[in-house]
């Protein structure tokens, strides 16, 4: 029996395995999950996005070390949903942090994309929960920032740093991408290549012509994002960039951001958990009602095609009265 209280005591063996429990959408979670839930709110988390081989994990490994120096309790997840089965990419997170692995204050998981029915989005956040509960100061959370439409980053982190390489024109992606709106920091990576100057003064450049809703963003924080050059091999640039994140929450904490943040992680949650529980009660009310029968035998007789039953037994879900 997986115990809360070993959570909350920081047992890392329970912690691991919780988040197992979770990656295998086990049904015991929730209860766990609910449990755990009033002692979250502590930790600083901290979201580490990225295209593939920009350096996030040989970054975090060394911003691990700089948080140790502070005496933080660090706690990881690296989320690869690109490698579902082969494991190959995890492993090699796995081992770019692996000289924190005998630190009693430093937690790392992985976590794969297993099918879980909210996404990796809800997976990980049901993560960070674990990870808050069991004492953890800062949760680092990194993921590849492209092309994970279910993974919105910033309903997750406190923080979010974007890293990007010299040269690559990365910064005009993530003007496409529409990831600019959405760091705080702005990590310009492997510096020791070339260009990495241009690269800087062009993320620069697109942060100061960001478009009105996003300035009002800007405003509503008061936040201008940084831009920082780090060389995650040797450490170079690593301890501005650990003193930027905590600077970054200290801004929010005395601004009330936090608060406003919390709000807007807390909806995401809600709004997610909805989704989850509303689509297996209805299927199973549905299933079980006499409308799904008839119409199912009506499918298979022929006489109604399956996108107009699928809409008239939905056409029959009215429960909530709707005020527009
Ligand atoms: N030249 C250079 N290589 C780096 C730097 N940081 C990371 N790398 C290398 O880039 C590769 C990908 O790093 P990794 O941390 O796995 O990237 P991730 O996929 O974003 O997590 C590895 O071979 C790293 O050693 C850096 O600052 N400079
Ligand atoms: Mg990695």
């Amino acid at each position: 029996m997986l115990e809360v209280k070993n959570i909350l005591a920081g047992n890392q063996r329970a912690g691991a395995r919780m988040i197992r429990l979770i990656e295998d959408n086990d049904p015991t979670v929730f209860g766990l999950l609910k449990e755990l839930y009033p002692h979250v709110g502590h930790a600083f988390i901290i979201g580490i996005t990225g295209s593939p081989g920009v350096g996030k994990s040989t970054l975090i490994d060394a911003l691990i070390s700089e948080f140790r120096k502070l005496d933080k309790k660090i706690a990881v997840i690296a989320v690869d949903p690109t490698s579902p089965f082969s494991g190959g990419a995890i492993l090699g997170d796995r081992l770019r942090m692996q000289r924190h692995a005998t630190d009693k204050r430093v937690f790392i998981r992985s976590m794969a994309s297993r099918g879980q029915k909210g996404g990796l989005s809800r997976a990980t956040k049901d993560a960070s929960i674990v990870l808050d509960a069991m004492g953890y100061d800062i949760i680092i959370i990194e993921t590849v920032g492209a092309g994970q439409a279910d993974f919105d980053i910033t309903t997750l982190a406190h923080s979010t740093g974007i890293i990007s390489i010299p040269g690559t024109g990365d910064g005009i992606q993530a003007v496409k991408a529409g990831i600019l709106e959405t760091g705080d920091i702005f990590i310009v990576n492997k510096s020791d290549k070339p260009d990495a100057d241009a690269s800087v003064y062009e993320l620069k450049m697109m942060i100061s012509m960001r478009k009105p809703p996003n300035l009002k963003i800007t405003r509503e924080t008061g936040w201008t994002p940084r831009v920082l050059k780090t060389i995650a091999q040797n450490g170079t640039g690593v301890k501005e960039l650990a003193d930027t994140f905590l600077s970054h929450f200290d801004f929010m904490k005395k601004n009330n951001f936090v608060d406003q943040k919390r709000n807007a992680m807390e909806t995401s949650y809600f709004n997610s958990l909805l989704q989850d529980l509303t689509l297996k009660k209805l299927l199973l009310l549905m299933k079980n009602s006499k409308e799904y029968k008839e119409v199912l035998q009506k499918i298979q007789e022929g006489s109604i095609d399956p996108l107009s039953a699928a809409e008239h037994i939905t056409s029959k879900i009215c429960i909530f009265e709707n005020n527009d």
